[in-house]
């Protein structure tokens, strides 16, 4: 049986555990209290992830981090979701790296500087984290015009890591992105209808917590 490591407001473990349940795979979800500082102890990255970072998946004696990684993992050894030809896989790619640096990073930083940080956010550090996370969605609006997933007809892992922060309330990031970039509104909603979709409150384990600034 799979664990996945994993805390409620973080959407990178999201993605995998939302993929987890579309493949209909029997999981455990293990609560990492990253509120209270556990990914920056050194005991935890010497047992668990040397990156200090959630998520984590166990599959047996193995340990894997990068939600990207864990994505292609499970894609390919269940062989679903993964691209169908190598110019799909390779495009799948693409746009893993996309979202991981610049789609999920910029907005995922966002939002926890405007809701979970331990001060009240800069305002030029959110202005121009805004500017970026503006442009990736805009990015990735134009693309979605064009087709109903990132890569080709079906979705893949490419869909399920951009889908990481897009289902958390909006008052969090108090950005209403899912209506300014409308294909990406649409796009969320296709996944959402995917079977195994759970908003992340009623998936992982930990508290809500308000948002704070
Ligand atoms: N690229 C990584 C990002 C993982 C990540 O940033 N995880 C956050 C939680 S959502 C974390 O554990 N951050 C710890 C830290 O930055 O100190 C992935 O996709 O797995």
């Amino acid at each position: 049986m799979y664990k996945l490591h994993c805390f409620a407001q973080s959407g990178n473990s999201f993605k995998v555990a939302f993929f987890l349940r579309a493949l209909g795979l029997p999981h455990e979800l293990v609560y990492v209290d990253y509120m209270h500082g556990a990914t920056r102890e050194a005991a935890w990255r010497e047992s668990s992830n040397e990156m200090g970072e959630a998520p984590i998946l166990e599959d047996g004696a193995r340990r894997i981090t990068q939600s990207g990684a864990i994505l292609s993992y499970l894609a390919d050894k269940h062989g679903a979701y993964g691209g169908t030809t190598p110019e799909e896989k390779l495009e799948v790619l693409r746009w893993i790296l996309f979202d991981n640096h610049k789609f999920t990073s910029y907005f995922a930083s966002y939002r926890f500087s405007k809701s979970f940080g331990p001060a009240a956010p800069d305002p030029a550090v959110m202005g121009w984290l805004k500017g970026r996370l503006e442009a990736a969605y805009d990015i990735v609006n134009k693309h979605l015009a064009k087709q109903p997933y990132m890569v080709g007809e079906a979705p893949t892992i490419a869909d399920f890591s951009l889908s990481g922060y897009v289902f958390y309330p909006e008052e969090e990031s108090g950005l209403d992105l899912l209506t300014r970039y409308p294909h990406v509104g649409a796009w969320a909603q296709r996944m959402a209808a995917l079977p195994g979709w759970v908003a992340p409150y009623a998936l992982m384990p930990g508290d809500r917590i308000l948002p704070k600034w």
